[in-house]
């Protein structure tokens, strides 16, 4: 499918991280994300290990394909879009579609209800063993739809304890939420966050609606601005992990962004991931229809770059869609339409699902120690400088592994 060339650290591979992992399967805009920061550790939080974090955040995050990115290759996740509504307007949004903040917008989801959606994670679930996670993510935002998305979670934790809980919000409503997310063991959070600075704000949200009422301008932004903060540090003193999603926008927050991955990192963000503006103009949207381009992948990188050494980014986001079912890049959504789902026999087996982990976990395993083998064997690592780089290159046809003749691959990314 691919191959890919990666600067790695020494450090690293003495370490065993799973450094081929990170070279491999990566969207078009990723860059090597595995080599080191400050004081010897990982810079890139989402592809650390049991020894880079506490084992109980080690825990949430081992088996979640956004928040490990070495997990996204044998882990999958699924979303419900059980919440049309949202309480603010983004200029790169047009409602017709899916919240841009979490899915790529030109796909309209099929909404659902709650009894619906508990269906479907079900069905998924029988069908997917390695389905570890549950995503609200629209197609509007998860808390504009309280009863929808609480009613959705509420069942879940009852009826399939196993899976992980996750949702994506604006922020303007979460400190109102905190209590209710906690209550339901919703262990993972994504706040959308743009700006910390409302005169920025401004140029990308022209209006919200807040205390029954439309604001707009920068008041708008600086209301938002605050929810946000508010919200991200009331999940932090709850010891709920929290994703940072900023959608880069050349020319209004490129260089701005450094300053939000600083200020998230202060009030305990896990992880921060800087994701490309998406504005075709057949989607509608202002920023669409105004001309704003999309950054490129260099200059999408050179913002990631800039932000290394603060908060941890994640570089494998898929911008998947409000209904996406599967691995990251690897939709099945069309296997679990409604009508199909109707057709199913549903059996949710939790023992039968816990054992299939357990075998992709040994799997995961038994990968991670032929990287490092295979590593050993090409470089003679104790015998170099720690801080020397080399440059790799792979091949790959997925699934994690270094698999394909170069002459075959059909695509490269750097
Ligand atoms: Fe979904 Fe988001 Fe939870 Fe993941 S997605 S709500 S944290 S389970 Fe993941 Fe998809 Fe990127 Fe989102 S690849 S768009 S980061
Ligand atoms: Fe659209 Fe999401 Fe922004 Fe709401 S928060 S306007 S749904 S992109």
């Amino acid at each position: 499918m691919s191959s890919a060339t990666t600067f790695v650290n020494i450090a690293d591979l003495r370490k065993g991280r799973q450094v081929v992992s990170q070279m491999i399967d990566l969207p078009a805009t990723g860059g090597g994300c595995g080599t080191s920061g400050g004081e010897g550790k990982a810079s890139c939080g989402s592809s650390g290990g049991p020894d880079d974090m506490p084992a109980e955040i080690w825990d949430k995050v081992k088996n979640h394909p956004c928040y490990s990115e070495e997990a996204h290759h044998h882990f999958a996740r699924m979303h419900v879009a059980v919440a049309p509504a949202c309480n603010i307007q983004c200029n790169y949004c047009n409602r017709k579609y899916d919240c841009s903040n979490e899915s790529r917008p030109g796909v309209v989801s099929q909404k659902l209800t709650s009894e619906q959606a508990v269906k479907k994670v079900l069905a998924v679930a029988s069908e997917i063993p390695q389905m570890t996670v549950l995503g609200i993510a629209g197609p509007g935002d998860a808390l504009a739809n309280p009863k929808k998305t609480f009613d959705t979670m509420r069942a879940l934790s009852e009826k399939a304890p196993d899976i992980k809980l996750c949702l994506s919000t604006n922020g303007l409503a979460l400190p109102d939420m905190v209590d209710e997310i906690c209550k339901y063991n919703i262990d993972h959070v994504t706040i959308t966050i743009n700006m910390v600075d409302p005169e920025v704000g401004a140029k990308i949200y022209p209006w919200i609606f807040w205390d029954h009422k439309r604001v707009t301008g920068v008041e708008a932004s600086r209301i938002l601005h605050e929810r946000q903060m508010l919200g991200l540090e009331m999940l932090t003193a709850r010891g709920v992990l929290t994703k940072i999603n900023s959608v880069l926008i050349p020319g209004v927050n490129d260089e701005h962004l450094i300053e939000v991955n600083r200020e998230v990192k202060k009030r305990g963000a896990f992880l921060h991931n800087i994701m490309p503006l998406i504005s075709e103009a057949e989607h509608g949207t202002v920023f669409g229809l105004t001309g704003q381009r999309g950054p490129t992948a260099q200059e999408l990188k050179a913002v990631q770059d800039a932000c290394m050494g603060g908060a941890n980014l994640m570089r494998h986001c898929r911008q998947c869609r409000a209904d996406a079912v599967g691995l990251l890049g690897e939709d099945r959504s069309e296997e679990f339409t409604l009508d199909k789902i109707e057709a199913m026999d549903v059996v949710y087996d939790l023992d039968k699902r816990r054992a299939y982990q357990a075998k992709v976990e040994l799997e995961r395993e038994s990968q991670h120690q032929a990287k490092v083998d295979a590593l050993a064997a090409a470089f003679d690592l104790e015998n170099v400088a720690a801080d020397m780089k080399v440059l790799v290159a792979v091949a790959t046809e997925g699934h994690g592994k270094v698999n394909q003749h170069f002459g075959h691959a059909t695509e490269f990314v750097r």
